[in-house]
């Protein structure tokens, strides 16, 4: 280790798709946010990630190969999957080539892989999970890992924690924005607002259901990966007012979401953590959540916006109606408290000096 507690870290990326193609969903964000902060606290990071990925202030070092089938669309009993030539393989290839010149990995991607490789490397490897239990492969391994680097297993909120039946020795870490990216705005326009990758976890029916209801537009930013979903659900509702407003960068979409009345999160699956209830929050923004995974540990209910039973569109309406209870600033200051890159970042150094300290 370099002076004092400076650490050498390798991030190894998620595989799913380059950074800054949306394809990685939230950890795109929290890799760049948790390394932008590691190194304003005077670490050294370089991030091995797919062909195409974009740096956003970081030195990333670019690996070929085929992205990896996504985790979510797996079943629970899917078999350990590798394409020819992937990515996955290539980036741990090189991972295990560079190992000495660091004291510490952090790994990003939710696949077998990399845990697997824990124990052939020097260097400790730290894994940042970044979604609850999907396949019994990967709780296998992941339980199998701890089994060995005890402290090695990072996660994003309880809800999370707890989908895995070694829940309670996972290290949970919330997660951190880049406040200064996102303006408050203590007015807003008619429109409710719904951020997210458009499949089918998502639940995006929910909320034009219950915006329909209420008769007030849902304005929708995020990723299109299946066209074909999204015109099903076009089809499906004729009559509600809702528009795609694209995959912005995030300096677009704090403009746009930053005027909405309300954000509607309602997940099918525990959502891990849900970065865009703290991006709403941020620009002042209430949350109107599911009480189902990591929104339920973000939202205060009644304070900065209103947890609903999972999956009663009634219960949307009813929170939507109370939204202007919500107080916008209160929204903004719990996002400054609690969900800071400075937060965030010294909660993951925390962990990875103890990472560091225990040998994994
Ligand atoms: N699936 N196989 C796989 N690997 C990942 O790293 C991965 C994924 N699905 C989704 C995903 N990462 C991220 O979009 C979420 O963790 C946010």
């Amino acid at each position: 280790m370099k002076g004092g507690n400076r650490l050498r870290i390798l991030f190894v990326s998620t595989t799913v798709g380059a950074l800054g193609s949306g394809l990685g969903g939230g950890v795109e964000l929290t890799l760049r946010n948790i390394g932008l902060a590691l190194k304003s606290r005077g670490h050294e990071i370089t991030v091995l990630a797919p062909a195409e990925s974009i740096s956003s202030g970081l030195n990333i070092v670019q690996i070929p190969g085929e992205l990896q089938p996504t985790a979510q669309t797996q079943g629970r009993d899917a078999p350990i999957v590798l394409p020819p030539n992937s990515v996955l393989g290539n980036l741990w290839q090189t991972a295990y080539q560079q190992q000495h010149n660091y004291d510490v990995l952090l790994n990003f991607a939710y696949d077998w892989l990399p845990f697997y490789l824990t124990p052939f490397f020097d260097r400790p490897i730290a894994h940042l999970v970044s979604m609850g239990s999907l396949t019994d492969a990967m709780d296998q391994i992941i339980g199998q890992t701890l089994e060995q680097f005890p402290a090695s297993i990072g996660v994003h909120s309880k809800a999370q924690a707890e989908t895995f039946p070694f829940g309670e020795r996972c290290r949970v870490l919330g997660n951190g924005l880049d406040l200064s990216l996102y303006q408050f705005r203590a007015e807003a326009d008619r429109a409710l607002g719904w951020v997210g990758r458009i499949a089918p976890e998502k639940g995006i029916e929910d909320a034009i259901e219950a915006a329909q209801q209420t008769g007030l537009p849902l304005k929708i930013w995020g990723a299109m990966p299946d066209k074909d979903y999204w015109r099903s659900i076009c089809e499906r509702h004729p009559n509600a007012v809702f528009s795609y407003e694209g995959f912005l960068s995030t300096e677009q979409l704090q403009r746009s979401l930053g005027q909405c009345r309300g954000l509607l999160m309602t997940p099918k699956w525990v959502e891990a953590f849900g970065n865009v209830a703290i991006e709403a929050l941020a620009c002042g923004v209430p949350v109107i959540a599911y009480r189902r995974g990591g929104p339920a540990e973000i939202v205060q209910d009644g304070r900065t916006g209103w947890l609903v039973e999972p999956d009663s569109v009634s219960g949307l309406v009813d929170a939507i109606q109370k939204l202007d209870k919500i107080d916008r600033q209160i929204c903004r200051l719990s996002a400054e408290q609690n969900y800071s890159m400075q937060a965030m970042g010294e909660r993951v150094e925390g962990w990875l000096l103890g990472v560091v300290g225990s040998g994994g």
